[in-house]
């Protein structure tokens, strides 16, 4: 039996679902909190520079979901086979999403515009992620008020912790959705955690060893599937899909939408949003679960729970690259000055390029990874994703990785596998 350390802040925050995913295993760990005037003493020390990260037999592992997923494996909470996989991957994917708006209102310092961002919220954030896990929870075939399966998995977990946040500031919030209410009834009543989630606080509270975990078979599925992809004319969200098909030599539709056809076709998308994938016409939402569901399809996910988790902190860190990178991009396109233009793609250049460069090193030197890849000795979804957000980062600064030649002779080594040179020269060449 492994030992486990989660080291995080005082409060529930990005830490929460790995705290429940314990909780509902009955699975002891421990628990370090680090007090926020401390962190500048740790900060560098974490492979990613955040928390929470958590320690398995003193190995750190990094990135919430990626070492939430991990712990979901380990105790058969992370849904039934590779499809199940994905099912629950698609929730836990939209509850960051939906996490991700609250931060906004949250983290938001000037009163006023906290203000107006509360109302937005409860007006507009909380109904809207409503409707779209309920469209999940209605798709997904879960039975007994679960999201996938009959029973509780890491999907639960995830809609209950962002929707406690959307609760507390509109308790009718799931009036008009009685399943949503019933689902959440359901993870209350859960035996692990009905003393934890009534006790809880802001702050920790140490849990308890109650139960050992149970271990699920793996069921996969035919690799005789037929897919579509379906996305904008855009590297951006889609593309580590797009190198898993080519990496395994795999046919598939590549449906570009443009901005014409996108506000017909948005309500039909389980989340309203792109990219979907159609396995057998069954659609799938979120980018990283399809991604990684794929990689688990054709093995290039990692060998082992563990190995899992090292590719997953890659491909999540490489999705927060991304979605820095956005947030430049979006400043960008709006700012019509030109110097201004300059100012802001330097700031990034020399601040955000250079600190994924950096993290990618650590995770490429303590991964484990042989021949020059970042787990394993063979190409897998990290060194896919660490080449697709890096060819952003390239265009902006071709000088980038200069001083980080793992990084470098890793993404040469991308490049060198044959299919996937293939598909690199026939591409579009998109910024984004
Ligand atoms: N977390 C989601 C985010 C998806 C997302 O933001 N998709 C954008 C394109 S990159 C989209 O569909 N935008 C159009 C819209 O929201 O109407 C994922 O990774 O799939």
């Amino acid at each position: 039996m492994s030992k486990y350390k989660l080291i995080f802040f005082p409060y529930r925050g990005r830490g929460e679902l790995v705290r429940l995913t314990f909780m509902a295993a009955g699975v002891e760990y421990d628990e370090e909190i680090i007090e926020k005037k401390e962190w500048p003493k740790f900060k560098s020390k974490m492979p990613t520079e955040q928390l929470p990260v958590l320690e398995v037999d003193g190995r750190r592992l990094a990135q919430s979901l990626a070492i939430t997923r991990y712990l979901a494996r380990e105790f058969g909470l992370a849904g039934q086979g590779n499809l199940g996989q994905c099912l629950v991957d698609m929730v836990v994917d939209t509850a960051a999403d939906a996490f991700k708006e609250y931060l906004k209102y949250h983290n938001e310092t000037d009163e006023d515009k906290k203000a107006e961002l509360q109302k937005k919220v409860v007006a507009e954030i909380t109904p809207q992620f409503a409707r779209i896990f309920q469209n999940l929870l209605e798709n997904n075939d879960g039975t007994n008020d679960c999201f996938v399966g009959s029973s509780l998995t890491l999907a639960d977990l995830a809609f209950y912790e962002v929707f406690t946040h959307f609760l507390g500031h509109n308790s009718e919030a799931l009036k008009d959705f009685p399943k949503l209410a019933a689902n959440r009834k359901m993870v209350e009543e859960n035996k692990n955690l009905k003393q934890y989630l009534t006790n809880r606080y802001d702050s920790i509270i140490n849990p308890r060893r109650l139960q050992q975990p149970q271990r699920h078979a793996h069921i996969s599925l035919s690799s005789m599937s037929t897919y579509k992809l379906i996305y904008f004319d855009a590297r951006a969200r889609a593309e580590l899909i797009r190198l898993v098909f080519a990496a395994a030599g795999q046919t598939y539709t590549d449906e570009i939408v443009n901005d014409t056809e996108w506000p017909a076709l948005k309500p039909k998308m389980p989340t309203g949003q792109l990219p979907v994938l159609e396995v057998d016409g069954k659609q799938l939402s979120q980018s990283l679960a399809i991604a990684r569901y794929l990689a688990r399809e054709f093995d290039m996910a990692g060998q082992g729970n563990l190995e899992q988790c090292l590719v997953d902190q890659v491909v999540e860190t490489a999705a927060d690259g991304f979605n820095e990178f956005y947030e430049y991009y979006k400043l960008n396109e709006q700012e019509k000055d030109t110097d201004k233009k300059e100012e802001l793609k330097k700031a990034f250049v020399s601040d955000a390029v250079p600190k994924f460069a950096r993290i990618f090193t650590t995770f490429i030197e303590n991964s484990g990874g042989k021949n020059g890849y970042f787990v394993g000795a063979k190409l897998t979804i990290a060194d896919m994703a660490c080449h697709d957000i890096f060819t952003t980062f390239l265009l902006l600064n071709p000088d980038a990785l200069n001083d980080f030649p793992k990084l470098a002779a890793n993404r040469q080594k991308v490049e060198e596998n044959e299919k996937i040179k293939e598909y690199i020269a026939k591409r579009p060449e998109n910024s984004i």
